[in-house]
């Protein structure tokens, strides 16, 4: 492998040799500038939560064993861990919360472009919160659960209706452990003050209020958010589309959709099929009216309306960087403040529009669910108005894109693997019974300039993938793999163990399924439950052969992600490591105590070949545990060099 290539994404690579030509400043710069990063803050063991600091401990014994108040440094590490997974946390719960208010919006008539699109899935979710439905219009219903869901996240006793979902087994234990998540918002405060000085002290109890404030989020608002996105937007169902910077055409209109939340940026999209925006569009010389997507916003639009990625995390300026954006509209989370000054070199506007996140030096026009449509179309007829201000001598799009079929949810799986009139999990429960399929791996999370960007997200899949084990994807990691052409179906004969072939092949499924933004990790969950369900695996989560993975994260999002999937009892393996090994005790507690507290635990592996070795090894000794059949078939020894994609 060439070690020094930033990137295994040949449009990152010749996009990072015009960034250094034109004198674009790009994270990778930046990057180099930081190393080596400071070594307190990355095992953990600064803390700056009071005046009294900022203090720090000597990892090593020698210098200072305590902070001024007396914290050590297990406390610190892991009131530092917490925090992360506060800010992860509340952000996916705010998310879910805007979703829920728009819903609301539409039962009162106060939104304009929206509709009920997934009337099943309303009526389903609403019975869950107790909304009768009979003799109830779709809005009544809606707005009835709307209000329920808002109540929840204030609410100060009892249990988030979602949690309800897990496994009888895994409620048990999280009421048990006094972790059971009350409402959403009390989980977010309650958390956040036990890190104040000198409240909570002590490392194990702290590791408790990490999985209670994280399954506040995976098994509330994020689930939230992917129910009332499907139920506002559609139902994800499997889509041919294209991906990478390739995507943006030179002749037409770009608009690039950055952030998270869908709600204006799906009607962006579809206003953008508008015969009169159109025809104004070919009025200024352009072919016509190109939408793609950055980030989870793109994976949002993308498994719905099949709508292209320009990039993931990582290229975000390189998008720019082409000369060939007319406008970008940010909403908020993962949009990095840079972008402003890379705009500023090219005629590119960035328009920011959610109230919660502004940047210097950006326009912000506010969302309005009452105004979306017309919204829409300024912000669309500005990109446009925009588009004779290119600088043709300046557009620099690299060719490349690559294919991809996407938009696999836990509702979708039923229908391809049991087929339509059978729909069921009991196809997929047997072929890991009977040793065609190993097991499942959720390989999500960032992308990250530590890393050879996509180059862990690949490796790590192929290997996965070639020992027959399903993977399923979100986020950022699924955008990487999609560049890499691991989501065709065609995939499966390239890479896949034979006995993951013949299923992927039966049912035309890639090997690798993508089934949303980041949020949608709450679809794994539910996976989980159908596969419990279904039978034959065991009771709970801890019992079955299915892992997660994050080997770029960076985000905060993705430490609250890897907790509640720990906390769900699934082992979860992480590239670099969490910010804990300041701690030996910390460290031996989340790697290795917490199997038998949680029925699963933390482990770190920055080589994403030995990562999915471990992965394997813990798949296998699940199987074991069940008596599951020996696999069918010898694992697939790639033909494909792992780093063909290098050139
Ligand atoms: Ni997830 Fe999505 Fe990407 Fe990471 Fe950021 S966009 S919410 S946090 S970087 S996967």
């Amino acid at each position: 492998m060439k070690k020094n290539i930033k990137s295994v994404d040949p449009a990152t690579q010749e996009m990072l040799k015009w960034t250094e030509k034109e004198c674009i400043e790009t994270i990778w710069d930046r990057t180099k500038l930081q190393e080596p990063h400071c070594g307190f803050g990355s095992l953990g063991v600064c803390c700056k939560n009071c005046n009294l600091g900022p203090c720090r401990i000597d990892p090593f014994g020698e210098g200072a064993k305590y902070g001024v108040c007396g914290a050590d440094k297990d406390a610190i590490a892991a009131r530092n861990l917490l925090r992360h997974a506060i800010s992860g946390s509340a952000c996916h719960n705010d998310h879910g919360r805007d979703l829920a208010l728009a819903l609301l919006a539409l039962s009162e008539g106060k939104t304009q472009g929206y509709s009920i699109k997934a009337e099943e899935k309303l009526k389903k979710v609403a019975k869950e919160y107790g909304v009768e439905i009979e003799n109830k219009s779709l809005k009544e219903i809606a707005g009835e659960f709307a209000k329920k869901i808002l109540a929840e996240y204030g609410q100060q006793t009892g249990e988030l209706i979602f949690s309800h979902r897990a496994p009888k087994k895994r409620q048990e234990l999280w009421r048990k452990l006094g972790i059971m998540p009350r409402g959403i918002d009390r989980e977010i405060t309650e958390s956040l003050s036990r890190t104040n000085i000198g409240v909570d002290n002590d490392y194990k109890s702290l590791v408790a209020s990490i999985m209670k404030v994280s399954l506040s989020d995976g098994w509330g608002g994020s689930m939230v958010a992917t129910e009332i996105s499907d139920i506002l937007f559609g139902l994800p169902a499997p889509v041919r589309a294209k991906m990478n910077l390739g995507v943006l055409k030179e002749d037409e209109v770009n608009i690039l959709l950055h952030g998270h939340v869908p709600l204006l940026s799906d009607v962006v999209a579809e206003t953008a099929l508008d015969e009169e925006l159109i025809k104004k569009a070919k009025d200024k010389g352009a072919k016509g009216i190109n939408v793609a997507g950055i980030c989870c916003t793109a994976n949002e639009v993308l498994v719905r309306k099949g709508i292209p990625v320009a990039g993931n995390f990582l290229q975000q300026e390189l998008a720019l960087a082409t000369g060939a954006v007319d406008l970008m509209l940010v909403d908020l989370q993962c949009v990095m403040p840079s972008l402003a000054r890379v705009a500023e070199s090219f005629h590119t506007k960035i328009i920011s529009t959610h109230e919660k996140a502004r940047f210097p030096g950006v326009p912000h026009v506010e969302f309005k669910e009452e105004r979306a449509v017309d919204q829409a179309k300024e912000l669309i007829e500005t990109a446009i108005d925009n588009f004779t201000n290119r600088d043709k001598e300046r557009v620099h799009i690299p060719q490349e894109t690559s294919d991809a079929v996407v938009g696999f949810t836990a509702e979708g799986i039923f229908r391809h693997l049991g087929g339509k009139y059978r729909s069921s999990y009991r196809p997929l429960n047997n072929a890991i019974i009977e040793g065609r399929i190993r097991g499942v791996v959720g390989v999500v999370g960032c992308d990250n300039p530590k890393n050879q960007s996509g180059g862990s997200h690949t490796k790590m899949v192929k290997e996965l993938i070639a020992h027959d084990i399903l993977v399923i994807q979100t986020g950022c990691a699924a955008v990487a793999c999609g560049k890499s052409g691991l989501l065709r179906p065609e995939a499966a004969l390239e890479y896949a163990g034979a006995g993951l072939r013949e299923v992927c092949e039966a049912v035309g499924i890639p090997p690798v399924l993508h089934g949303g933004a980041c949020v949608d990790n709450s679809r794994i969950l539910i996976e989980c439950c159908n596969i419990l369900n279904e039978g034959g695996l065991g009771e709970d989560f801890s019992d079955l052969p299915i892992a997660g993975a994050a080997p770029e994260w960076m985000s905060e999002k993705a430490v609250a992600i890897g907790w509640y999937v720990v906390a769900s009892g699934l082992f979860v393996l992480f590239g670099s490591p969490l910010p804990v090994l300041g701690s030996e005790n910390l460290t031996r507690y989340i790697t290795k105590d917490l199997f038998d507290i949680i029925g699963a635990g933390w482990g770190f592996e920055e080589d994403p070949v030995k990562g999915a070795h471990v992965l394997i090894e813990h798949i296998n000794k699940k199987r074991e545990k069940l008596n599951l059949r020996p696999m069918m078939h010898e694992p697939l020894t790639s033909k494909k060099d792992n780093d063909a994609l290098v050139s």
